[in-house]
């Protein structure tokens, strides 16, 4: 059972102040591994300290916008600087969604989404691999989504986009897994945090979000996730127990993939 630790380790996690993302980290940092998260906004950072701080972790948090590639440089500089070393796990989290239907979706708001979604990841992988290379090790964790294996209305940007990081998990697999690094995503079904609050608020009269029952009728588990939900899988692929295991998506989804929906009464 010591392949699933991560002692020793330093994990980058981008976009970890709060969200799956700050979930991830945390249990990277259970299974023993050092912590290293970014974000755009010093404030978010500093909360996201003073949260981790809570859970007895002493990570450490940069400012870069992932899409930037001079700032993601420096990024794995200062964390060299501050670790000893560069990065043995990337997750690349970072992500948004714009929710406008196609015909009104301007192709700067498209343009926006896909930037973060996938050329983010494309960015920061970049720059990571040439460390794992050398180290002759290296996990790299896309987060990857329902949408990378169904559309809906409204996310156009969002679809194509984790569509996208579905293939550039495979041929990250495919260009370096002779050097001992693995690349696999996973895909999150429903999971309550600040990017699906607006698909639960509550409705004037008190009733549900017509979207929150939408998807607890498409889940076998009849429920959202929690980021909770999609800690183990995330240590598995960060740790020595998944090396043979690549190019992969593994969904935690509740079941919704498999499921056509609750039959009408
Ligand atoms: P979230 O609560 O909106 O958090 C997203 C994080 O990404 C925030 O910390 C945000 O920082 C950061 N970020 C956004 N753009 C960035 C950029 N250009 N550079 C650096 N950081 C950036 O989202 P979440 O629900 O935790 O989702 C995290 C990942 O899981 C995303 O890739 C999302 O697509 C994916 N996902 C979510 C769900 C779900 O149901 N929640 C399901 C499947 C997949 P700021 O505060 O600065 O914006
Ligand atoms: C939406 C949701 C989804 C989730 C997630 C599902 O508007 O449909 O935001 O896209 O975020 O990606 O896996």
């Amino acid at each position: 059972m010591d392949s699933f630790r991560l002692d020793g380790k330093v994990a980058l996690v981008t976009g970890a102040s709060y969200g799956i993302g700050f979930a991830l980290a945390t249990a990277f940092a259970k299974a023993g591994a050092k912590i290293a998260f970014n974000d755009r906004n010093q404030n978010k950072i500093d909360q996201g300290l003073a949260d981790y701080a809570k859970e007895g972790i002493e990570a450490k948090g940069y400012i870069a916008d992932v899409t930037k590639e001079d700032e993601v440089a420096h990024l794995i500089e200062e964390i060299k600087r501050d670790f000893g070393t560069t990065p043995d796990i990337l997750v690349n989290n970072a992500g948004i969604i714009k929710r406008i239907p196609m015909l009104e979706m301007s192709a700067a708001d498209y343009r926006q989404v896909v930037d973060i979604d996938l050329t983010g990841p494309f960015i920061v992988s970049k720059a990571v691999l040439p460390g794992m290379i050398e180290k002759g090790h290296g996990k790299i964790i896309n987060i990857c989504s329902m949408m990378s294996e169904l559309g809906r209305e409204t996310i156009a940007g969002y679809a194509a986009a984790k569509g996208g990081l579905k293939m550039l998990t495979r041929n990250i697999c495919s260009e370096f897994g002779e050097h001992n690094i693995q690349c696999n995503g996973i895909g999150p079904g429903y999971i309550a945090t600040p990017q699906t609050a607006p698909l639960r608020e509550k409705q004037p009269d008190g009733s549900m979000h017509p979207f929150d029952a939408f998807i607890r009728a498409k889940t076998p588990a009849a429920r959202w996730g929690t980021p909770i939900d999609l800690m183990g899988t995330a240590v598995f692929l960060a740790s020595d127990a998944s090396n043979f295991v690549n190019g992969q998506v593994i969904y935690v989804d509740g079941g919704i993939l498999a499921y056509l929906g609750k039959q009408p009464k």
